[in-house]
């Protein structure tokens, strides 16, 4: 085999709207929406800078099936760049961007391939430097957003082709709950048709679910929201002369997503806290100096401090000054090591004198030594799950799955039960400390 190199993306939703993000300065509004067309951006210097043969992009290029002029045109300068430069674009369209969208009827350039929706057909694809034949490209569109058909069973190879083989798929491999199931199939199914790279979209979260055959989901290149977090970007794929591929990641977002545990463990008084969060905040400013982040803070742990945060509102407080304080560095256009914090999510609880409640006469003071009675002796633990789990363990399905549960597993459903009935009653009777 001939060994060449290509780019795999996917879910570049241009001309996303963030419009999740409450509070938000008008100037961080327009870079945030300005971050899917930058991160397009780089995916075309990646991909000269990385000398790639060819390009294929899995489907959802625009966030909405009636695609916004100025994505459109945006995307348009960016396959033109490539076109100058002789790399070729597969390209086929998913539930976001399907076939009958309302979109600009422009004819693509002779340097782009748009696969239809109603077969993979095969494309070939070839090197650059001496235009010799590499690939095999096959691909299929979504006509319509609802694809509910295994499509992935409708792809075989080229007959009589001993080249490398791709397929493009937007779709859900082994059911991901957590996206519609678009072109719902399994690994196994995918493994079966006898590709060599299965270039995959709609499941923004990167992963490579098989070697060989290759399956590939490539992520999106920008996070949109905070369910997107971390690094977003594109393979870059060379294959071997034993037709074997080599997966490299590159970063493309310009603005990343994350969420942050802060715990209030320790902690004694307001002030501690703010300090915490600031710190926190210029950790990422340093780790990520190019990019604007934005953040959630989960707050967790048992201490004082709950009480201010739960009580007094100072998370929300805080967070309208942090907020204020990033809104001014936008407006002199400092974007690069902005951080946004887009919220608190106060999980922390008050803080016990676990040895005094042991001690107390009282329910939760019961309740506590029941929790480390049982911990302590299985037999008493078994029985106090049994009893709780009573009404569930008439039902067939239930009690198979809990017959799984190991030793462990039940001990650490006793701690939690414990630590949240405190902090439940604890907040009804007040804190055993508002005594003092
Ligand atoms: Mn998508």
């Amino acid at each position: 085999m001939i060994p060449f190199r290509f780019l795999h993306a996917a879910d570049l939703h241009l001309d996303s709207r963030f419009s999740g993000l409450a509070h938000i300065s008008p100037a961080i509004r327009s870079y945030l929406r300005e971050s899917t067309f930058a991160a397009l951006g780089r995916l075309v210097r990646v991909a000269i800078q990385e000398n790639v043969d060819f390009i294929v992009i899995s489907g959802d290029v625009y966030d909405v099936s009636d695609a916004s002029l100025q994505g459109q045109l945006r995307f348009q300068e960016a396959l033109k760049e490539l076109g100058q430069h002789g790399i070729h674009v597969f390209l086929i369209h998913g539930n976001h961007d399907p076939l009958d969208g309302l979109r600009l009827t422009t004819e693509m350039p002779k340097h782009v391939t748009v696969f239809g929706g109603h077969k993979p057909d095969h494309s070939t694809a070839y090197r650059r430097k001496d235009g010799q034949e590499v690939a095999i490209v096959s691909g299929i569109s979504y006509p319509t957003a609802k694809v509910t058909d295994n499509t992935a069973l409708t792809f075989s190879r080229k007959p009589g082709s001993r080249l490398f083989h791709i397929a493009m798929l937007h779709g859900n491999v082994d059911g991901d709950l957590l996206h519609e199931t678009y072109s719902p199939c399994s690994r196994r199914d995918l493994i079966e048709r006898g590709f060599d790279y299965w270039a995959l979209g709609h499941i923004h979260k990167r992963s490579i679910l098989h070697e060989k055959p290759a399956i590939v989901y490539p992520g999106n290149i920008q996070g949109r929201s905070i369910k997107e977090t971390g690094p977003k970007g594109c393979y870059v794929v060379d294959v071997d002369e034993a037709g074997s591929p080599t997966l490299q990641f590159h970063e493309l977002d310009y603005v990343r997503w994350q969420v942050r545990e802060l715990s209030i463990e320790g902690l004694s008084n307001e002030a501690e806290w703010i300090q915490q969060v600031e710190q926190v905040i210029d950790e990422i400013r340093e780790e990520l100096p190019e990019l604007m982040s934005v953040v959630r803070f989960r707050l967790i742990g048992r201490g004082d401090v709950h009480k201010v945060l739960a009580e007094k509102g100072a998370a929300e407080d805080l967070l309208s000054e942090l907020q204020r304080r990033e809104a001014v560095r936008a407006e002199r256009k400092d974007y690069e090591g902005l951080v946004w914090v887009e919220g608190f999510a106060v999980e922390s609880g008050l803080s016990i004198d676990r040895e005094r409640l042991l001690e107390e006469d009282s329910f939760l003071g019961e309740m506590l030594r029941l929790s480390v009675r049982t911990e302590h002796t299985t037999e008493a633990l078994e029985e106090l799950i049994n009893s709780a789990l009573k009404p569930m363990l008439e039902n067939q399905e239930l009690r198979k799955l809990l017959s799984d549960t190991s030793q462990e597993e039940k001990l650490s459903w006793l701690r939690s039960a414990a630590e949240q009935g405190i902090t439940m009653l604890g907040e009804m009777e007040g804190t055993p400390e508002d005594e003092n």
